[in-house]
Parts: structure tokens; sequence; C-alpha cells
């Protein structure tokens, strides 16, 4: 497998991806049929259960040998991360996508063997791909992302959900209140997909999230490292793929910062 060319196989990627974004499109068209999940702001609709299905069906076709695990439940028992996984959601911001058809992305990532070969995230109403292949730089339609330049804290803009800042079960909930004081601005755009392309291009210094799932940051993982930034969780280690968590991507400076300042022990 030493001998696979990811870019050739990321161009195949971008196309299912472009693909099944006008399935989205036109599925907005029409009635869509919306459940809550675990709780009334954990949405889910049949047009994320039938994108991911259509990934399903193009990666099991094409790769027979490759993992899946999707956020809406076609997961293969992926246990650990050994051989080819491809690791989607099919739609990150379900809620814009029910509340305001706009803002959501398709997020898709490969891992071989651990490491991130491809990562896409692909904001369906504005046109905007994100996407890095191992070692070749991140790009924003076809174009290097702009380069990430450091500010101090005081004036960076921190992509954060505001949820957070009042969740009891958040064990931050202090530390975060008192950054949100110490940054210049607070942004939400309601996809975590989203915000770490954001970051990775430098429209937002850093992004934090106190639970997310693998399939949220697979791709901004593989992104965010084409571009020099950070990602960890709380206490500065590397995220796990099988397994969620707090979340924290930033440019260099601003995230060991952050750590230092502000969280740096999981609780
Ligand atoms: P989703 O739309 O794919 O579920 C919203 O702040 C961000 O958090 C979205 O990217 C959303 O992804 C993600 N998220 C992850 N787990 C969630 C949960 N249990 N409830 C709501 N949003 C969640
Ligand atoms: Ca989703």
């Amino acid at each position: 497998m030493s001998n696979v060319n990811w870019i050739e196989r990321g161009e195949i990627a971008k196309q299912w991806v472009l693909e099944a974004a006008e399935h989205i499109k036109k599925a907005l068209a029409s009635k869509i049929h919306v459940e809550a999940k675990s709780n009334p702001d954990d949405l889910v609709t049949d047009v994320d259960r039938s994108t991911e299905a259509f990934f399903y069906e193009k990666v099991s076709t094409h790769f027979p040998s490759h993992h899946f695990l999707g956020e809406e439940g076609i997961s293969e028992n992926v246990e650990q991360m050994d051989g080819t996984v491809w690791i989607i959601d099919p739609i990150d911001g379900t809620m814009n996508f029910v509340h305001s058809q706009f803002k959501f992305a398709i997020s898709l990532a490969v891992y071989h063997e651990g490491i991130g070969k491809i990562g896409i995230i692909y904001d369906v109403m504005a046109g905007e791909l994100f996407q890095a292949i191992e070692g070749q730089g991140a790009f924003l339609n076809g174009k290097p992302v702009q380069k990430i330049t450091e500010r101090p804290l005081e004036e960076s803009i921190l992509g954060l959900n505001a949820r957070w800042i009042v969740e009891d079960r958040n064990p931050y909930r202090r530390e975060l209140a008192q950054l949100v004081r110490d940054v210049r601005g607070i942004r939400s755009y309601g996809s975590a997909a989203l915000e770490l392309a954001y970051v990775a291009s430098n429209r937002l210094d850093g992004y934090i999230s106190v639970k997310l799932s693998p399939w949220d940051y697979a791709a901004g993982i593989i992104i965010l490292k084409e571009t020099g930034c950070c990602v960890t969780n709380f206490n500065g280690e590397s995220l796990s793929l099988l397994k969620g968590g707090s979340v924290f991507a930033g440019k260099p400076a601003f995230h060991k910062e952050v750590i230092k300042r502000y969280v740096g022990r999981e609780r």
C-alpha cells in the first residue's frame, strides 16, 4: 500500500463530495424530515442519512477493503485505526442546515495506519472547498489557503459556542469565561468542521469545543496540520479518532498560551 497515490485518491474523494453536495442542495427544495437524537439540539435528518449512505456506497464499491466510520450509524465497528479508514460527517452543522439552510459542511477524512492522508471540508452553500493531502499543503478552492499570522491574545478572535459558558457540565466554564473576556472577539458559526477550517485559513485564531466526536474533527486535523496550526484536547494531547472529547485548535503561539493560562489539565 506504500505506493498509493493520495493526490489521485484525493481527487476521487473531492468528486464524491461535490456530487453529494448537489444531492443535498436538491433535497433542500423538498420537505426535510428532522428528528432529535440524544437531546433537542442534536439533530439528524433524512438528508444526513442518505448522504452518509451515498458515501458508504462509493467507498465500499471502489475500496472494499477500506473501513468506514460515519456519524449517522454506518460504522463497521471501527475499533482501531489499522488499514485505511474513511471518517465522514455527511452534514456537519445540521442545526444550521435545518434552521437556516447555510453554514453546514461535508467533512471527509481518510486515514491510513492512523496517519491523516486526505482531509476535505466543503461548505455546501458557499461553495468553499478546503482540502489537504498529507505533506502537500492546504488549499481553498484549489489555491493555497491564506498564510496564518499570529496576533497577541488580546487581539485574537476565538470560535466558541456560547452554550459552553453557561453549561454546568463544562468543567472549564470559569476559565473559558475569562478567556472570552480576554480575547478581542468570539464567533460561533455552528459547524465545528468549518470552524477548524477557518483556523487553518487565518479566519479565526482559535476554536474551542468541550465535546466533539471524531467525525467532527477528523478532516480538520489533517488540514490544520498542513498549515502549522495545533489541534489537541484541553490537556494539550493528540486527539483520538476512536472516541470524542474536548477540542482546541489554534495558531501555534495562541494555542500554547491558552493551554498554559486557561486550560491545560483535563478534569
Ligand atoms: P453536527 O451538526 O454534525 O452534529 C455545533 O456547535 C457543532 O458541534 C456542530 O459541528 C455539531 O456537529 C457538533 N456536535 C457534536 N456533537 C454534538 C451534540 N451532541 N449535539 C450538538 N452538536 C454537536
Ligand atoms: Ca453531522
